[in-house]
Order: C-alpha cells, then structure tokens, then sequence
C-alpha cells in the first residue's frame, strides 16, 4: 500500500469524500436495519464506529461486515469465509472481494481512496458517509428514537461541553491519532525525528490532563461524563503499546511505564466498558499494522511482544 508523503517525506492524510447524515425527514431517515457499517477490527478510525454502536445499543440496527485485517496494494479484502480469520467476515451484503467494490457500487467514477468505516444504505445501495468523526456523531443521535432510554440517554458529545470536546479533538488529532501515522510513516529522518517527538510531548499533555482528573476522582478526560473526546483517544491508545511503539517507532516511552494516568484511563475504559473490551480485537490489530506495511517491516514478522497486550486493571 503506497501512503501519501509531500517533498519533505511528512504523511499526509486524504480526506473523506462521503460526507451525508442520517436524520427523519432527510434522503437517509432513521430505520432499523437499513444501515449497514463495513469495519475492520485493525483501524483506529473504524474502532471509533464500532465502540459507539455498542455504546449506543445498536448493534440490532445497524448490521456490520468486518474486512480481514491484511491490506494489500489493492487496498482491504472481505475473508473468504466467515471461518477464515475470527472476527472478519465476508461482505454480508453483496458478497463483494474489496471493499474497493463498494465504492464503485456507490461511484462508478470514485478515484479516492478506499477507506474503512464506510456506513452505507442498505435501501439506497449507496455510501451515507465515510469518515469516523462524522460517523459517530449520526450513530451518537439519530436512532435515539428507535432505542431504549437507557441508550437514547448516553451522549457522548453534549452541548455544555461542544466547544472542550471539540478543542480536544483537534490537537489530539493532529498529534496523536494522526501523529503516530505521520511518525510511522516519515520518509525522512528528519520528518520521522519530529512526528515522534511530537507524540511525546502532546501525550505528556494529555497525561497532565488525566492527572488533574484522577486528582480530582474523575475517570474521563473532560470529568464525569465519558465522551467522544473518550472514545476518539482510546483507539489510538490502546494500540499504542503493541504497534505504535515499535512498527511505528513511537518508542521514546510506552504507555504502561511512562504514561500512569493514561494507563489507568485506557484500562478502565476496557475492563469495565464492554463497548471498548468487545471491539477491541488485539490480533487484528498486531498483525494488521505488521503485515500490511512492507516498505515498513519488510518480512512482515509480527512481534510477539508486549505480553500481556493490556494489563489487568490494578496491574
Ligand atoms: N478520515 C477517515 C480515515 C479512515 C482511514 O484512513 N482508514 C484506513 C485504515 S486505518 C484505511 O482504510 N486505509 C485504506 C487506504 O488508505 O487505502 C476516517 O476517520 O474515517
């Protein structure tokens, strides 16, 4: 897979091309089971639309197919077989090869890239919208009609807090969930030498953020309440450990030993939130990031370590 780098050998990431919401009265209105979201367990960005389908109790709305984790120069494949890999699954729409195929169902004439998360229109056979952070926020409140209170009532992006959240987001972005891309995938020393060091100083930010929760027996980043600030940080985290850190050279400190509040954040989060533990598919990811990067990791040899892949709660 070739990745877009500029003349000074810094990532650059594409933007998404379907961008529609799913709202009553609109061309997508809320229904059960017309939705479908085509995942893999491997991408941060997807990890984000599975978490909050499980947080919201949709899971009997919005049907799911999951690509193998490799990815080729022809982009994500489904599995041959529901049996071939645990967890990915063919395409249970069309029985499509490539995702690439979904896109052209959408757009004959698509030339972008061929992403996951994809949420698309079981009705309209077209793409709803291919980018998470859009994504999650349709999924966070336009079936809050057709679910139980007990879902309708999570937010994950609430209005007293759209302007914290949203600052967040942006430089957590920027430095960390893309950051560790753009270390990874520097071309230059140079380029490399600067991303890396920029994850650090923006996860020393965020431990001090955390910090001055735990201080004050708060367990989310903007306090009680978890949000999608939460949920955008964790996919990132929790691969930083087992993949960040050596395939993508983000090794100047791993979470575990130099990040105590971040550690102690992204454990809770798993071990006592089933919607991050049940999606979080550590082999998918391992082998995903190891495997699909020869001009990487040449030989594709998965790293056992670190073992365990999350430590238990007080460990
Ligand atoms: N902006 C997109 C980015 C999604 C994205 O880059 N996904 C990666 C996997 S982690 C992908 O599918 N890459 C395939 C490619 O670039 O060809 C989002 O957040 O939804």
């Amino acid at each position: 897979m070739k990745f877009e780098t500029n003349e000074k050998g810094e990532f650059k990431r594409t933007s998404s091309s379907f961008r529609d919401v799913i709202e009553k009265g609109g061309k997508f209105p809320p229904e059960i089971g017309r939705y479908h979201l085509y995942v893999s367990y491997a991408c941060p960005w997807a990890h984000r639309t599975l978490i909050t389908r499980v947080l919201k109790g949709l899971t009997g709305i919005i049907t799911i197919s999951v690509v193998h984790w490799k990815m080729d120069d022809k982009g994500w494949r489904f599995a041959t077989s529901n049996s071939e890999f645990p967890g990915a699954t063919v395409d249970n729409l069309y029985g499509f090869r490539r995702l690439s195929e979904i896109y052209f169902k959408a757009d004959p004439h698509y030339n972008g890239r061929f992403t996951v998360p994809v949420l698309w229109d079981k009705k309209l056979e077209t793409i709803v919208n291919n980018e998470s952070s859009e994504i999650i926020r349709i999924l966070n409140t336009a079936f809050n009609d057709l679910i139980d209170t007990e879902h309708s009532k999570i937010d994950i992006y609430p209005e007293d807090l759209h302007s914290e959240i949203d600052s967040l987001n942006s430089w957590i972005y920027d430095n960390v969930n893309n950051g560790v891309y753009k270390a990874g995938f520097a071309t230059t020393q140079s380029a490399y030498e600067e991303a890396a060091t920029n994850v650090f100083k923006y996860l020393d930010k965020i431990e001090n953020i955390l910090e001055g929760r735990h201080q004050k027996k708060q367990s989310y980043l903007l306090g009680d309440v978890l949000t999608e600030a939460d949920i955008r940080l964790f996919t990132t985290a929790i691969r930083f450990d087992v993949v960040y850190v050596q395939h993508f050279k983000c090794n100047i400190g791993m979470i575990r030993f130099n990040y105590p509040h971040i550690h102690k954040w992204m454990r809770n989060l798993y071990w006592n939130h089933e919607a991050f533990r049940s999606t979080t598919k550590f082999d998918h990811i391992k082998f995903h990031y190891t495997k699909s990067h020869p001009g990487i990791n040449p030989l594709g040899i998965t790293p056992l370590g670190p073992l365990p892949n999350i430590l238990p709660l007080d460990g």
